[in-house]
């Protein structure tokens, strides 16, 4: 019998990957969808009519009840939260609620439901949680025992939702694991996100519609990677006999110049000074620095390893705004 999945943050762009995979998988793939009127339904419903699209919301704890009843899961992926950094600053208390205690919620809902034994979860734990401070730099890369202290609202939201994960798992046997992943990105990234912002704007001044792009920090490093491989990793993770946290990475770090310098070069730009302004607004309280990951033991226990490079990365987002904007007529 086809195995089914329940997939909370179907609307992001780990839940359009992830629910691609299962579905080819063979997969009947549920997945949450909040608001009473959500604009990306229509996206969904259009794009991969094969979900089941259920309505409820991480902070409602019965509707979640109703969701696992109607979608009786093998295996429940929790990859819904506010997931913007900056934003989190701006709304600490509903990032808390959403992101923490969201993956409480959906917890307990397993806990007490009639297939809790059977289920299989997978929490979308995130390198946020470490921080890149002085005292706990990465050095060769931040693995499944670095230190946490991070940086946001977000990432002490998801630093909770990591722990109640885990004492889940230890206190009642849950096959309960946690990704903690490393940015991934892709043409499905949110425009909030900078290399979305950056691969969107290069193709608009290409195009002609935009003259300048406002960014804040252009010195921050990250760890960037292609969202289609790691959904790959959270499927792996579910499949293994023993529940387990993960790291998965690419193992390089570059900086925002970097990604300006290799999507400006694609558009035949050498030098991208003239169209970056620094604007202040896009600038937060307190920075990550410098995130790098070390993603050994996904290599060595599940056989993941990322397939695409960071200039792969580039070149295929700026491509993808150049196919977008070139359809659509919007100037600034
Ligand atoms: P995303 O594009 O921002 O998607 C977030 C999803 O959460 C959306 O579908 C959103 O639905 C949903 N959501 C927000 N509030 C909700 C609520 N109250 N109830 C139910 N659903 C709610 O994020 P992503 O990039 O796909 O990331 C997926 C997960 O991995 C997130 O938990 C993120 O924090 C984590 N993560 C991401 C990265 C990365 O680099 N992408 C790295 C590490 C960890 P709406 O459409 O209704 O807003
Ligand atoms: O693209 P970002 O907003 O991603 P950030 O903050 O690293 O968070 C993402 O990755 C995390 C994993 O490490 C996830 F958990 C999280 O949910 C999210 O997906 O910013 C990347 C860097 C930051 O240093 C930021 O300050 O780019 C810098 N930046 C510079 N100008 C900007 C901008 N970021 C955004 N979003 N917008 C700018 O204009």
């Amino acid at each position: 019998m086809a195995k089914q999945a329940l997939i909370t943050g179907i609307t992001g762009q780990d839940g359009y990957h992830l629910a691609e995979l299962l579905h080819d998988k063979g997969y009947v793939v549920y997945g949450l969808i909040r608001g009473q009127q959500n604009p990306k339904k229509q996206r969904v419903e259009q794009e991969q009519p094969y979900v089941k699209l259920i309505e409820a919301d991480l902070t409602d704890p019965s509707s979640l009840v109703y969701a696992l009843e109607l979608s009786k899961p093998d295996e429940v992926y929790n990859l819904a939260a506010i997931s913007h950094v900056g934003y989190s600053f701006k709304t600490p208390q509903l990032v808390a609620d959403v992101t923490a205690k969201g993956a409480l919620n959906i917890l307990e809902a397993i806990r007490q439901s009639r297939g809790n034994k059977r289920i299989r979860f997978y929490q979308a734990s995130t390198s946020e949680m470490f921080g890149g401070l002085d005292y706990n730099r990465p050095g060769t890369g931040y693995d499944e025992n670095a230190l946490f202290h991070p940086r946001s609202p977000y990432g002490v939201s998801k630093l909770y939702a990591h722990w109640i994960t885990k004492n889940y798992r230890e206190s009642y046997g849950m096959h309960a694991s946690c990704g903690i992943l490393f940015n991934h990105e892709g043409p499905r990234r949110g425009v909030e996100f900078v290399t979305r912002k950056i691969s969107n704007a290069v193709a608009r001044i290409q195009l002609g519609k935009q003259s300048i792009l406002e960014l804040g920090n252009l010195e921050s490093k990250r760890d960037w990677g292609y969202a289609g491989d790691y959904v790959e990793g959270m499927w792996l993770m579910l499949q293994q006999d023993r529940p387990d946290d993960y790291v998965l990475a690419t193992g390089e770090s570059h900086s925002v110049k970097d990604l300006l310098e290799l999507a400006f070069k694609e558009i035949g730009i050498d030098n991208w000074k003239p169209y970056v302004q620094q604007n202040p607004a896009f600038l937060r309280p307190i920075e990550v620095d410098i995130l790098l990951g070390n993603p050994s033991k996904a290599e060595k226990k599940l056989g993941w390893k990322r397939k695409v490079d960071f200039p792969g990365l580039v070149k295929m987002m700026v491509q993808y705004d150049i196919g977008l904007e070139s359809a659509s007529s919007q100037i600034d």
